[in-house]
Formats: structure tokens, sequence, C-alpha cells
């Protein structure tokens, strides 16, 4: 007998939607009613006060004002896009889940980015850790992977969450400084918790200001327990390799962005879309044994300020992610995504880290209140694509129109539809005993070793900069107590370290224990040696009339075969043109700064250019360690603007040939000319 049961949505009206959603092109009210007029608010008279009758303006104003929706309580600061995920079939040993475990499956995605502290119209530069959520529309119901672009957190229990980020967030009297840790409460609560110790080394690396969300890792940061179609079981650590190689901002240059160009990553992650530079990431997998102990090689996997080096269990490659599509629209998309780390379908399991089982009650906690009732899977985006037949029913914002009589089980009136499947989520059954405590395994006391390990682990350029970021930010707390008290946990860390940030405080040392016999990993430095993939990356070419734009034309076209863009800048905008051939200026000297590109090239013909909007743009870019080329008399504007044209990352040529682009091309692939750190310092 077919079930009576139907899940229908409401009727659309018989109208077809125009390309940009609308039904038709005649302006109506919310409820249908054609519009003469919405510039002109009823009046009794011209000059006449607005009558209450007015049901349209009451409408748009009141539609107006209830347009926001309680921004995140964390994350609130986001971009994100549409992608696919495609397995390689390396997973069908450990784990049943077909989207992970089926060579060539095709799952759609929606990964969200976004930082941490600031509030939704906060920069995106700032320092901070970076959200990496994936949403897969598996054929089995949806799966969150609601990871960070660091591998450890900065507490080990999820009942401290709130207290980290109470102090991380704006102080509560004067809501400043926004999006930031260097201020007291951040430094007064970690330096009392030492526990993030770990944490809050990540977050002073180079990986707390990413270049873009392209060339960032991903972490599921927790341990979580796979499940092979034998029943076997592992314990695994998710990581997100970026195929575009992990690179970071300078300070300096995270600092600039967050003034001239507050959307710098968002915009980064559209304009590469948009100019098919997809964003593309490897899905890796650490495999460890899954023991009674729950521990690989001494370290606790149950806790999340622990990593696996991946010297010792390196990551497997199960598939690749591209993120090919912006949303169409920011609100119904980017900003209502709901992640859930409780998404999970047969296959994978979570484990106990204390960390993770506090997220499983909050993710679906906060989107009630976020977006307004339980009924947020229903928004399009979402939606499983797998079959839906719930008995959950009503609420606010049902936009089902169930039919029938029956929204309970066991039932006699629909033939005790829907069922439970054979084929449905069993929790694997796992002993649970032990007494009732408030306690943390012996194991989660070593707060320290493995900050060692990461600092060890970093190349000097890395370590500088490290450095820099403990003095800027202890620099900018007003109380001495706390500084003194960082202090004394670096010391516990590395006596090098906390000298050099003492040095910069003009504080003297304290001494610690730091542990002796760490093993680096130098898969945790992001500094490359031979040039990498260079998709999305920005050149800015500097060039004035009577330039040479035939090698502008070839530096283009060889930018692009390879994924990147050429931009001219000029003095005043307009088109550049010589010879029959054309030029569009993109950017001014008025409307560029140098944190847009990752290389400045000066084109022949600038040789007798002077402006100090140039000398600016050049001297930043020098001191980022950016890559500065130039043709022709385009080294003379160089050397004018005091450029020191012997430093490393600096190509020169007479002319504009394919292997001068080449090299210019290879020497952004290096990221940056890091060797000039020294010639900065010196200069
Ligand atoms: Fe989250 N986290 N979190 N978190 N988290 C949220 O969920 C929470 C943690 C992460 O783009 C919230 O929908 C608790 C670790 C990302 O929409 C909230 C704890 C990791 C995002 C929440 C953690 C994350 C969130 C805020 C400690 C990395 C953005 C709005 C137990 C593995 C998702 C929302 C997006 C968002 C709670 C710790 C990653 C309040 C209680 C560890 C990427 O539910």
């Amino acid at each position: 007998m077919p079930s009576k049961r139907k899940q229908v949505r409401p009727t659309t009206a018989p109208v077809a939607r125009t390309a940009r959603g609308a039904e038709g092109d005649e302006l109506t009210t919310a409820h249908g009613l054609r519009l003469s007029d919405t510039d002109h608010s009823l009046k009794a008279g011209p000059r006449g006060p607005s009558l209450l009758e007015d049901f349209h303006l009451r409408e748009k104003i009141t539609h107006f004002d209830h347009e926001r929706i309680p921004e995140r309580v964390v994350h609130a600061r986001g971009a994100a896009a549409h992608g696919v995920f495609v397995a390689n079939g390396a997973a069908a040993s450990v784990t049943k889940a077909a989207f992970l475990a089926e060579a060539g499956r095709e799952t759609p995605v929606f990964t969200r980015f976004s930082t941490v502290l600031g509030s939704r119209g906060s920069a995106d530069t700032v320092r901070d850790v970076r959200g990496f959520a994936v949403k897969f529309y598996t054929a089995e119901g949806n799966v969150d992977l609601v990871g960070n672009n660091m591998p450890v957190f900065f507490i080990q229990d999820g009942i401290k969450f709130p207290d980290v980020i109470h102090a991380g967030k704006p102080h509560p009297d004067r809501e400043i400084p926004q999006a930031q840790s260097a201020h007291d409460t951040f430094w007064d609560f970690v330096s009392l918790h030492t526990e993030a110790t770990h944490h809050v080394l990540w977050a002073m690396s180079d990986r707390g200001i990413p270049r873009s969300y392209r060339t960032m890792e991903g972490f599921g940061v927790h341990t979580f327990r796979l499940v092979a179609a034998d029943g076997a079981t592992s314990l695994v650590k998710f990581h997100w390799k970026p195929v575009a190689g992990v690179h970071s901002l300078v300070w300096e240059e995270a600092q600039l962005a967050a003034g001239t160009d507050p959307d710098f990553h968002r915009r980064d992650l559209a304009d590469g879309i948009d100019a098919g530079a997809f964003l593309e990431y490897d899905l890796g997998i650490q495999v460890l044994p899954d023991s009674a102990e729950e521990t690989f090689e001494g370290i606790d996997l149950l806790d999340p300020t622990k990593i696996v080096p991946e010297e010792l269990a390196p990551v497997q490659v199960i598939g690749r992610l591209t993120l090919n599509r912006n949303p169409d629209n920011y609100f119904a998309e980017t900003e209502q995504v709901a992640f859930h780390t409780g998404n999970l379908v047969p296959g994978i399991e979570v484990t106990n880290d204390p960390l993770m089982q506090a997220r499983l009650f909050s993710y679906l906690d906060t989107q009630l209140t976020r977006l307004g009732g339980p009924n947020f899977t229903q928004l399009p985006i979402n939606c499983p694509h797998a079959a839906v037949n719930d008995n959950l029913r009503d609420g606010m914002h049902q936009t089902l129109v169930h039919k029938g009589q029956v929204a309970y089980l066991p039932n006699g009136i629909d033939g005790d539809l829907p069922r439970v499947s054979d084929q449905g989520y069993v929790h694997l059954p796992r002993e649970v005993e032990g007494p009732k405590v408030r306690a943390n395994p012996v194991s989660f006391e070593d707060h320290f070793s493995q900050a060692t390990l990461f600092y060890r682990s970093l190349t000097e350029v890395e370590r500088v900069h490290l450095v820099e970021a403990f003095t800027f930010e202890l620099g900018k707390c007003y109380e001495q107590p706390i500084r003194e008290r960082a202090l004394a946990q670096l010391a516990n860390v590395d006596t090098d370290l906390c000298a050099e940030v003492a040095a910069g405080l003009g504080l003297k040392a304290p001494k610690g224990k730091p542990a002796k016999d760490v093993t680096p990993s130098p898969a945790l430095s992001i500094v490359v040696t031979e040039p990498g993939p260079i998709t999305g990356r920005v050149i800015g070419v500097l060039a004035v009339p009577g330039s040479d734009l035939t090698g502008i034309a070839r530096l283009r076209t060889a930018a692009k075969a390879r994924g990147a863009v050429v931009r001219v800048i000029a003095p005043i905008g307009g088109i550049l043109s010589a010879d029959g051939k054309e030029e569009i200026i993109e950017r001014t000297l008025l409307t560029t700064r140098s944190i847009e590109y990752d290389a400045i090239v000066l084109a022949d013909g600038t040789g007798e250019f002077k402006d100090i909007k140039s000398t600016v743009l050049l001297q930043e870019a020098f001191r980022h360690c950016k890559t500065i080329a130039a043709w022709g008399s385009g080294e003379q504007a160089l050397l004018a603007a005091g450029v020191d044209t012997t430093a490393p990352g600096i190509v020169l040529a007479a002319k504009s040939t394919k292997a001068f682009t080449t090299a210019v091309l290879d020497a952004v692939g290096l990221h940056r000319a890091w060797a000039r750190a020294d010639h900065v310092m010196q200069s």
C-alpha cells in the first residue's frame, strides 16, 4: 500500500522565475500585490503626516527592521564557496562512509572560512584562528567537518569555551579592541591557563595571518574514529592540504590590509573563483591504531592540545576538494549555513575528546537562537541531498506542508512508516565505565612539550615572526603582571624565545624548564625552497604612458597560464595605448596599496617616473619580502625609490623575454624572498 505520508513544499506561484530569482518583472508586496509607487509614503497632502493606513510603507520598513539575525557567537566573520569533493578510494580500508571511501565518488560541498573573534563586519586579516568548515551533502545525509586552520585548541575541555572566548572578545566595558588578541584579558587568561600554550604559539606564528583561504591548511583537530565495512576501527586525524601550498602574510601587511581592504580574504576567494582559479585541497588522514589507551607513541589522542607529528604518522590523501562556485546570496547561504559536529554518517564516529563532546551539544543549540527555531534544516543551504523522512513537526518557520495524520511510531494507520533502516547509523558498542568525576586524564597535564616541539620545528625567519608577534601582543597589554606571567609561560617553552620576547618588552627573562628531548617536525614549517603553484596570485605592473605594452601582455599571458593575474597600475586611470596595443589601467597610485600584490614589476618606460606613492608601494613590497622585478628602464625607477636591487628576490632584465617572465613567476612561486629579511633589518 503506498504511503499516505507526503512532504510537499508550498505550491509556488505559477509564474516563471527570472534570472535574479524574481517572479516576473513587476514590483509587488510580499503578498503579491502589484505596486504603483514605492518612493512616496501615503500622506495627508504633500506636506502632511504619513498615514497609518499605508500598508506598503509599514511592510517595507517592518521587513527592513528585521533583516538581521543574531551573528554567530564565534566565527561571525566568514566567507564561503560551493564545490565538490572527489574521493580517491584510499580510505576504503578504514571507513565504510562511501563519500570518503569510494574511488571517484563526487559529493557536493559548501565550505565556510571564518575568523573567530571579530564581529561580522570586522577585518579579514587580523591575527586569529581561521575556521575551515565543510558541509558534505552526501547521499546518506549531511556530514560536517567543522575544523580550523590550526591542529590544536586553547582548551582541553569544552566547559572552558565561554572562558576563552570571553577573554578573547573585546573588553565588555568599552567593547574594544575588535577582532584582536593583543589585549589584557586574552593574555590574562592564556597565561593563567597554561594548557593554551601550544595553541597560543600557533596563533602567534605565521599561521595566524594566512595569505588567503587558498593557502591555508585545515584540521579536524579532534581524533575521530573511522569504522570499516568489516567493523574494524581506526583512530584518525583529518587534514586539509592546500594544493597551492601553505603561505601567510607578514604582520605589517596584515595590519595594512585590515585598513585598506578589510575584505582581503573574501575578495581573494570570490575573485579567484570568478577567474576560474578554483581553490583545491587534498583531504588526508593520519591513521592510528584504535587501542584501549587511545594513545599513539605516548601522545594522548583525546587531548586536543596535542598533534601527532606527520613524521610519526604520515598524512594519507583520500580525496580532493575543489571550490568552484561562489554563493549567489551571502545571507541565504553563507550566513544561514548551519554546521553541526554531530552531522555524521555510518563509518565516522566521534571520540571521547572532552572538547568534541561539548561541541556535540553546542552547535545544534546555537542554531536555534541564530536561525530562529528548529526548522533551519529546511533552508536550502542546509537541506540534505539525501531523502528526509522524519517525524519532526511544526515549529517556527515550518516550510513543509506535511500531509496525513501520522507523525509518530509505531503506527497502524500509515503502515508503520517510516520504518527504521538496516542501513541506519549504529553507534559502535563501546564500554563506558568509571567514576563520575570532574577531572582530566593525567596525560593532559603536559602543557609545554608540544609547544616546544612547534617552536623548534620552525625555520629562523618563522621564529623571528613569532618573537615579533609575542612582543607586539604583550606590548599592547597594560598590566605588567600579565606580561610577566606570559614570559614565565614562554620560559617553559624555549629559553631563547623567552629571552628575545623579554628583550623586546624591556623585561628580565624568567627561568623555566623547557623540554629537552624534543624531536622537531619539519612538516610544521611553512617556508618553501622550491617554487610552488601561483594560482590566484596577483602581480602588479607599474606602467606609465610610453611603457612597453608588449612586455606587459607577455607577462599577463604567462601568468594566466599559471592561474595568476596581472593588474596594471599607473599614476592616473584610463587606458595606456601604444603601437596599436592597449592596456586597461586597473589601479592608480591613489586606489592601490602594496598589500594587493604578491609581486610588483616595473615596466620599461617607468625610468624617469617618481612619486611618493610608488616609492611607498615599492618600499612596502621590499620590506614584506615580495618579488620585485623590472625590465628596461624600470630598474632606474627602482633605484630612485631606494630599493636595494642587489637584495634577494629582485628580478631584473634589459628586455621583457620569456626567461624574464619565467623568472618572475618562479619567484612568486617561492611566495617570499625570505633571505631578504636580513637586508630589511639592516636597511
Ligand atoms: Fe566551534 N562553534 N566551538 N570550534 N566552530 C561555532 O557554531 C563551540 C571549536 C568552529 O562557519 C558556533 O554555528 C564550542 C573547535 C568553526 O558556521 C558554536 C567549542 C573548532 C565554526 C561553536 C568549540 C571549532 C564554529 C558558533 C568548544 C575546530 C564556524 C556559530 C567545545 C575544530 C562554523 C555556530 C561556520 C562555530 C561552539 C570549539 C570550529 C557556538 C562550544 C575546537 C569552524 O556552536
